[in-house]
This record gives structure tokens, sequence and C-alpha cells, in this order.
């Protein structure tokens, strides 16, 4: 009943509502109403009421509260669940264990903070409080287990579509996943799955975007090479208090992933490669590759329909790589 208080507040923008048609649209008294606008107050909503003109929602906390992700979220899967933690070890962890007890397709498990965040072999991801968006989807996709790079690839380019129609920041893809301004990392993909018999059962993409650190929230170590959607600028699209979104940012990553993520399904791949491309920041440079038996280096022509990266390599080999690390050479050298 507090979501749907919280809901007529929103719908109507700012203007006041009075109490009494709160009651009779949610037919509950008017001190139920009052009540949960307290229960509202309390977790952080500012909310304006006067005895002739009723309540206004005035400002919300910077909190990812899921009853506000929901609302008017233009999704039919993703987010049919939402699961919300303030601290969490890690949200793959999470999400692998509901996926496994049998939870639906789309549900997502988002965290203020994660205090054992992962990144891919074993390595960390600074998570700070609040500053970010560490969530995870579970996705029941009908594809074979070596089709699921496709889908990892389909996540980068949701997010840096969403990147770009929130802010309006050009972020670009360094192969496969790693979403990049500036030369720096401000988001990471960790795509997780669990098969068997040749199917996949469940599908995890885990999804960390830096939103609104400064430089100092950094550990010393990454301070370098990380950056966040705050950093990077675009004042005007900034709200008042200097700060992102953080829920605007997730409504609109759901919503594209939803997009791209339909391509597999009505079987128009070639147009996640195409986007993917176009977002390239590998394609067209020399790089340096570092698989487990060795390392490669030459010039990244291409991807596979299945998302292998295609090098010509200074051996005069080309190769296509599925797994391993590459260093993209900019104006600064390898990255
Ligand atoms: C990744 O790994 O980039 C995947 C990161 C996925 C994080 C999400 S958050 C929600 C979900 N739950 C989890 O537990 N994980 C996922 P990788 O390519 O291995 O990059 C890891 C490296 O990035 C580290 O070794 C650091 O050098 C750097 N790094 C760590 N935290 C960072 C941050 N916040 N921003 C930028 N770079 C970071």
């Amino acid at each position: 009943m507090k979501n749907k208080v919280f809901h007529h507040l929103k719908k109507n923008k700012g203007s006041y509502v009075s109490g009494e048609s709160l009651s009779e649209i949610l037919g509950v008294s008017r001190t139920a109403v009052w009540k949960h606008i307290n229960e509202l107050k309390k977790e952080g909503y500012v909310i304006e009421s006067t005895s002739r003109k009723g309540y206004r929602l005035v400002s919300g906390p910077d909190i990812l509260n899921p009853f506000e992700i929901g609302y008017n979220l233009e999704t039919k899967i993703l987010g049919s669940s939402i699961l919300y933690f303030d601290v969490i070890d890690s949200t793959n962890n999470y999400a692998k264990k509901v996926a496994s007890e049998g939870c639906k397709d789309g549900t997502v498990i988002i965290a203020e903070s994660q205090i054992a965040g992962r990144g891919r072999l074993g390595r960390t991801w600074d998570s700070s409080d609040k500053k970010g968006i560490w969530m995870s989807v579970i996705l029941k996709p009908l594809v074979a287990p070596e089709d699921v790079q496709i889908i990892t690839l389909a996540a980068s380019v949701a997010v840096v579509s969403a990147i770009n129609q929130i802010s309006g920041i050009k972020a670009g893809i360094k192969w496969p996943n790693d979403i990049i301004i500036e030369g720096r990392k401000v988001c990471g993909i960790l795509t997780e799955m669990s098969t068997e018999m040749e199917q996949v059962n469940f599908l995890v993409i885990g999804i960390g975007l830096n939103v609104n650190h400064e430089s100092e929230d950094f550990p010393s170590d990454i301070k370098d090479k990380a950056i966040s959607l705050k950093m990077a600028g675009c004042r005007e699209c900034i709200a008042g208090h200097g700060n992102f979104d953080r829920i605007e940012i997730i409504k609109r990553i759901l919503c594209e992933l939803e997009r791209i993520y339909s391509k597999i399904t009505n079987g128009t791949v070639s147009e996640i490669i195409s986007e993917w491309k176009q977002n390239s920041v590998t394609l067209g440079k020399e790089v340096k590759v570092s698989s487990r038996e060795r390392q490669y280096s030459g010039i990244a022509i291409d991807i596979t329909d299945e998302g292998k990266l295609i090098v010509k390599c200074t051996d005069g080999v080309t190769r296509e790589i599925s797994t391993g690390e590459i260093a993209v050479k900019g104006a600064l050298g390898y990255a």
C-alpha cells in the first residue's frame, strides 16, 4: 500500500494530491493514507503536506528502492522481480543462489554495496557504498552454452546505450565487455552461467557501473584506471544535487537490455554485432592479447558472429580469440 501511495504522488509530478482522493483511489481511510505518508517520510522521502491541499512529493532519498525502479518500468521480463540489499557479499553470488532455487526469468538483484564484489578470473570489484550500480540480472535463454558470449556483448551494448541516453556521454566497449570513458573503465560485466547437457539453465549478468564516485572514492590501485559518470561530466544532465539519478539509469539499462536481448530470441543477432562494432574502441587498433597459452600482438580487425575477436597477428597468422585479456594501444600506450 505504501508503494501505491508513492506511485500516486509520483504520477502527479510535484503537484498536490488531496488525502481524500488518495483514500478514495486506494480504498483505505485517510488515517491509513497519513500512516503510509509517514512511513515514506521515515525512509527519506520529502513530502510536503498542508491540510487544505493534501500531499506533494518533493524529492526522494538516494537509495535504490525497488518500488521506485518498478514504477513505470517499460519492460516485460527484466525487473519482473527486484530483490534489494543494503549490503551483500556479491549480487552475482546471490543471483546464482536464487536462480538455482528457481526464480522468475528476468529477476534482478541490486545492492547499495558489496563486500566481496567479483570481477573475472578471481579479481575483485570495488563496490563503494551508494556510489554505483551493482546489480545482477538473471536470464533463462533458450540458447546453447557456446552462444552465451553474444549475450555478454548484448549487455555491454545495452549499458553503453543507456549511458548515452541518460547523460549524453559516449562510452566505448573494449572487447569483450569493459566499458570505457576517456581511456578509463566505468563499467565491468561478469557473466556466469549454469549449464546441463548442452543447455543453459540460467545466466547471471553482473553489471558494475561507477556512477557518482569522485576520484578519491576509488582505492589507490585503480584510481588511475577507473572513472565514474559523474567524473566524466555532462553537468546539465546531472540532477540538482550534483549526482546522477541511479534509479533512472537502472531503468534505462533494463529497457535497453530487454530491447537488445529480444534480438537473440527473434533471430536478429547480426544487429547486436553491428551495434557492438559501432561502439567498439578495440576494432582497428593495435592490441596485445594474453591468453593462458601465450601472448600475441596484432591488429584487431573484426569480431565473429559468436563474439570472438579476430586479430591479424604480427606473425602473419589471423587468430580468433574467445577468452583472455587484451590491451589496446591508445595515445598513452597500451591500456
Ligand atoms: C569485470 O571484471 O570487469 C567484471 C566486474 C563485474 C562487477 C559486477 S558488480 C555486480 C556483480 N556482482 C559481482 O560480484 N560482480 C558483478 P574484470 O574484467 O576482471 O575487471 C576487474 C578489474 O577491474 C580489477 O582487477 C581492477 O583492476 C578493476 N576494477 C575493480 N573495481 C573497479 C571499479 N569499481 N571501477 C573500475 N575498475 C575496477
